[in-house]
């Protein structure tokens, strides 16, 4: 898109009363604050259309000088998600095995994590986001990006909220190192995995770890 002259437009701005904008906040705290990471997924499928609707809340995220440096692969394809699976839990066993420190593995020791990824092909969608660090122009030229890790971040974060508002559960997934990913989904140079988010339903027993979230007073300070 060429995105130089687009001139300005009226913002289309709905005004809330103050009540529905307590009510609003209040509801949307209390659906996210539901949401939870899980690693145990059905195999029941998905509607496709649902998938492309997550994506496009996706790339409505604010990005650096709008460039939105992202690139979301979408895999139901067995055989790919085999492919991942196995190039994951090979990574995976490596860090479980002696690349990860003690004090870090101490720390995942209540969420049950280990080098097994039994998801990356039980769940019927899986998405990797690209982080562009760069584009190429219509020349083939190099065209700079802007904040791309906060970029792509923020279209992470609201990719993993509306996942939640469908009804669908996911887990942050960061195999390290993941390059594997640019070679099984061959993409170009300028593309770099970012995050991989397994999409469906919890496995009917599915189990999650007892957490608590840091209250308010915790996570914010107010200067009046
Ligand atoms: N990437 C590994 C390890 C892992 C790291 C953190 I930090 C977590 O919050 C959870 C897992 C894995 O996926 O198992």
């Amino acid at each position: 898109m060429a995105n130089s002259d687009l001139g300005f437009t009226p913002l289309a701005f709905t005004e809330r009363s103050p009540e529905t904008m307590h009510l609003r906040a209040r509801q949307l705290f209390e659906e996210l604050n539901e949401r939870r990471t899980v690693r145990e997924f059905s195999d029941r499928p998905v509607a496709k259309e649902v998938i492309e609707y997550l994506l496009q809340t996706a790339s409505s995220a604010p990005s650096g000088a709008h460039k939105q440096p992202w690139t979301f692969c979408v895999i139901s394809d067995p055989v790919m998600k085999a492919k991942i699976r196995e190039a994951a839990e090979k990574e995976e066993y490596e860090n479980y095995h002696g690349r990860m420190s003690d004090d870090w593995l101490v720390d995942l020791k209540k969420f049950g994590t280990d080098w097994e990824k039994p998801f990356l092909t039980t769940a019927p969608y899986l998405i990797v986001a690209f982080k562009k660090a760069y584009d190429i122009g219509p020349d083939g030229e190099r065209e700079k990006n802007y904040y791309v890790n906060e970029s792509v971040g923020l279209a992470c974060g609201f990719l993993i909220a509306a996942i939640h508002h469908a009804g669908l559960v996911t887990v942050t997934h960061t195999p390290s190192p993941m390059n594997f990913l640019q070679q099984i989904l061959k993409r170009p140079a300028n593309e770099r995995p970012f995050l991989l988010l397994p999409v469906g339903y919890p496995a009917e027993d599915a189990q999650v770890p007892v957490i608590e979230r840091k209250g308010l007073g915790e996570v914010s300070v107010w200067f009046e």
